[in-house]
């Protein structure tokens, strides 16, 4: 599928350091050392309603990830689902009566939106459930063939993955058996299935039932995929195992990212006998939530983008104020963070429009510390108010850096990827040269 544009991208003088994360398996802040090229998956939409400020600061997260890898001298490999084929897509375009490939599409569409307004920087592969399908039902088959997965016997053709025979199974999460079939009944899964080998099998094929799409499937059964194996099989198509980073939302943490693991795992060791890790980094933004429960979809307290685009909000001070919090800390949207980012924003802005400032390598560089340290956003902003404070209130004795504003400008937009006005001419991802534009 067509991802988005790029927004133009500054180069910095000199580069970053190392990019630490917090990896869910290991509990602790780790070191990334990618191999050169940095290969990230990151698990996108289901494409049943816009975008809200949720999805938003996961993939702000992301984005930061992206921007400090790039920095640091990488080359960035970033694969992006959509999962536009599953239940809630179904069941939203029979509730509003119509065709689910039609809303698929525009709600995509509208995400590709937002994200370009927010200078996002894009995917390399941005790959849809249903286009992956003879790949998955491939990968089906394996699992079948190798005794790992089984059709279950009630004549509905739906086939499980058999986690009893999956080695690593927990690896990712941690979780004991009660948290797990806590999560697998909340999200999605069907623990008190008949027939089931085991409760917490995971669905890789569901057999077509009366009024739903279907594809040609595994054992020539007709239905659509699962959703842990839609995932497991876009990363080992684009990025292949052992990549560096698995993300999404903590929503993911079980049971879907353990599943997309599990299987992946499965399907290497039985290939190629190589055993996983599946990512070497899996990592979780926290949940964003609205008057006091998480922002979801299915409960309704949702604030879009596209609405705060269409007010006229501009979309570096939504950005801004997703930023101002830790993507590691649960928080709630308030109105009073747009304010606050609005203010920062106005403040940001008539400091980098000066001439000369005060000193900007301290600030490049502590932005670089602050950022490849678990993407610490609050204090990569709390850098740029003082050096914006500063060069604002100095009197006629103060010494000023000439040309300070418009580095501070561009790492600004580089690192935070707020663009400020007055920039400096840039460098786009595909080396053309241009210049930024706020809210471009
Ligand atoms: N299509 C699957 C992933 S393969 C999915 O979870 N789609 S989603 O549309 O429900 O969510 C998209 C991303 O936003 C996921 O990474 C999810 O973890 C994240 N997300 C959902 N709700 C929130 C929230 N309230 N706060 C932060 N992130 C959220
Ligand atoms: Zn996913």
């Amino acid at each position: 599928m067509l991802a988005w544009p790029a927004p133009l991208l500054p180069t910095l003088p000199g580069t970053g350091p190392v990019l630490k994360l917090h990896d869910t398996a290991r509990g602790e802040v780790v070191a990334t050392n990618p191999d050169g090229t940095a290969r990230m998956y990151v698990c996108g939409i289901t494409p049943y309603d816009a975008t809200h400020l949720g999805h938003a600061a996961t993939y702000l997260a992301f984005d930061l990830v992206n921007r400090v890898w790039r920095d640091a001298g990488h080359a960035v490999h970033y694969v992006q689902n959509v999962t536009d084929i599953d239940d809630p897509l179904l069941e939203r375009a029979e509730r509003d009566g119509e065709d689910w490939v039609v809303l698929a599409m525009r709600e995509t569409a509208l995400f590709r939106e937002d994200m370009t307004a927010l200078r996002v920087l894009p995917p390399e592969d941005y790959i849809g459930a249903v286009e992956s399908i003879p790949r998955i039902v491939a990968h089906i088959e394996d699992l079948l063939d190798e005794g790992l997965a089984y059709v279950l016997d009630d004549g509905t053709g739906d086939v499980y993955h058999d986690v009893s025979q999956a080695p690593g199974f927990g690896g990712e999460s941690g979780y004991d058996e009660a948290t797990m079939l806590r999560f697998f009944a909340e999200r999605g899964g069907d623990p008190d299935r008949a027939g089931k080998r085991n409760r917490l099998d995971p669905m890789l094929w569901r057999g077509q039932r009366p009024g739903e799409p279907s594809w040609a499937g595994p054992r020539g059964v007709a239905g659509r995929p699962g959703w842990h194996i839609e995932c497991a099989t876009i990363a080992l198509e684009t990025i292949g195992m052992g990549f560096d980073v698995q993300g999404g939302g903590s929503d993911l943490v079980f049971p879907h990212h353990e599943f997309s693991a599990v299987h992946a795992e499965a399907l290497t060791a039985t290939a190629t006998g190589v055993k996983g890790p599946f990512a070497r980094a899996y990592v979780h933004a926290a949940m964003i939530g609205l008057d006091g429960e998480k922002m979801s979809k299915s409960r309704g307290n949702l604030v879009f983008v596209s609405k705060l685009r269409g007010e006229g909000v501009d979309p570096m001070a939504i950005r801004l104020a997703l930023l101002s919090g830790h993507y590691r800390t649960d928080r709630f949207w308030t109105p009073d963070l747009l304010d606050a980012a609005f203010a920062r924003l106005a403040t940001w802005r008539r400091a980098v429009a000066l001439p000369a400032g005060a000193p900007a390598a301290p600030v490049l560089q502590g932005l670089r510390e602050r950022l490849s340290d678990d993407l610490d956003s609050p204090g990569a902003i709390a850098l740029v108010d003082a050096w914006a404070a500063a060069t604002l209130a100095a009197g006629p004795d103060d010494v000023l850096e000439d040309g300070a504003p418009t580095v501070v400008c561009d790492a600004v937009d580089a690192l935070l990827g707020v663009a400020l006005d007055s920039c400096a001419p840039v460098t786009a991802l595909d080396g053309s040269t241009g210049t930024t534009a706020a809210g471009s």
